[in-house]
């Protein structure tokens, strides 16, 4: 079928979570949707609060733009715009247009009739944002803990943070959640290798298909998970990412105060060593 004829196969009404009819339309070739039109209005006016919190601040140079999060004496109350407050509404808009923009992915999945996977994985990327700038800041009892909305200036809170708890590389969750970056980027290239060379072989050679894939990995190491099992491993992997991520920095305060290296101190602890 070709795209075109696809298109107006499925692209009829219905499938909304909400709204009904009412923005259940395309204009161009994005779907709109009720939650296209929050995503919208979030996105610019979480833009717009940008620009202005830089226009009343020091500089226009993109990479040292900073809007900061409120003082930390402000606890969890609302600050001044000029002290955080811009923050704060940012945060709102920032979360109102992500859940927005995976609302409306979950709506374009369902007219499609496909499952829920993308807005599912996207939802784990939301989670880790909400974990870094509401649940730890709420759990240690200050907005001041969420990071600075800038380019230089989130990297140098990271690093501070780091800091804090001396080696940030000893946190066992950090530990985990790196192991799964590096392992989803060793799958993705391992896949992506094979696909390309089963599908690109030499001039005047058949191209290949799964059996042939399969079987290298059984020739190599004894294995192959399958064409559907790689990409089940790589979402598996890829999700476990962010959600180790969100768990390495929630406990860093909330639910470990000292530093990262002392926290093995368990290990020097144990019974076994007399
Ligand atoms: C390639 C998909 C496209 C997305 C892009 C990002 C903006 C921001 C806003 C000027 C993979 C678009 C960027 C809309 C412009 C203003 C106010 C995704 C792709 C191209 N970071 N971070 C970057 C964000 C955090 C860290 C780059 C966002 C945490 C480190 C970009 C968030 C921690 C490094 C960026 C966020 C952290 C970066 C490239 C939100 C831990 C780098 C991102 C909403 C997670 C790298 C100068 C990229 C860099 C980098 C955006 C959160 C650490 C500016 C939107 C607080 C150590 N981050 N980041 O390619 O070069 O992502 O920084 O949570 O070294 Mg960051
Ligand atoms: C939060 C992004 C969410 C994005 C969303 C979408 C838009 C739209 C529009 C393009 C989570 C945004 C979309 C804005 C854009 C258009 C059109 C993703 C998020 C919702 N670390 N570390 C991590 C490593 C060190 C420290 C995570 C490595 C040092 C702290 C990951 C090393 C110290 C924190 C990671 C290393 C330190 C982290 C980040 C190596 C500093 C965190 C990934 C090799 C001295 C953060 C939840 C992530 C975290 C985090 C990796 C080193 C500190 C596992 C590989 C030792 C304080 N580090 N780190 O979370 O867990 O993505 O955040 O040395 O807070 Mg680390
Ligand atoms: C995969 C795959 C596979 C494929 C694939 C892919 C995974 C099976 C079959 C997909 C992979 C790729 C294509 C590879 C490249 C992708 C990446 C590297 C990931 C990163 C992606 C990007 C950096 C691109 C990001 C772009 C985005 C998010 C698009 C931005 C779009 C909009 C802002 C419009 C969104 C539409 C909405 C919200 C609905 C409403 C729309 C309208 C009303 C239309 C117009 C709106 C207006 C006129 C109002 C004005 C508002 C504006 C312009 C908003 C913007 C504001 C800003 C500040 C920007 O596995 O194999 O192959 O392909």
């Amino acid at each position: 079928m070709s795209m075109l004829s696809f298109e107006r196969k499925y692209r009829v009404r219905g499938g909304t979570l909400l709204g009904g009819d009412l923005f259940d339309f395309w204009v161009g070739q994005f779907y709109v949707g009720f939650f296209g039109v929050t995503t919208i209005f979030f996105t610019l006016l979480g833009t717009a609060l940008i620009i202005y919190g830089a226009a009343i601040g020091p500089t226009w140079n993109i990479w040292q733009i900073n809007i900061a999060p409120p003082d930390l004496s402000y606890g969890l109350a609302l600050a001044p715009l000029k002290e955080g407050g811009l923050w704060q509404a940012i945060t709102v808009c920032a979360l109102g247009a992500f859940v927005s923009w995976a609302l409306r992915q979950a709506e374009i999945a369902r007219k499609l009739g496909m499952g829920l996977h993308i807005p599912f994985a996207f939802s784990v990327a939301i989670f880790a944002y909400f974990t870094l700038v509401v649940i730890r800041p709420v759990m240690m009892g200050a907005w001041g803990h969420g990071f600075p909305y800038g380019i230089f200036s989130h990297l140098d809170w990271v690093s501070n943070v780091g800091y804090q708890y001396l080696h940030f590389h000893y946190n066992p969750a950090h530990m985990i959640a790196i192991t799964f970056f590096f392992t989803t980027v060793l799958a993705l290239a391992l896949h992506g290798s094979l696909v390309l060379s089963a599908v690109n072989p030499d001039k005047g050679e058949a191209v290949k298909a799964p059996e042939h894939e399969d079987t290298f990995f059984r020739d190599t190491i004894g294995y192959s998970i399958g064409t559907l099992g790689i990409h089940r491993l790589g979402l598996f992997l890829a999700l476990s990412a962010g959600f180790w991520s969100a768990v390495c920095i929630l406990i860093s305060g909330p639910f470990w105060t000292r530093g990262w290296p002392e926290w093995w101190d368990w290990w020097l602890n144990l019974p076994v060593w007399g």
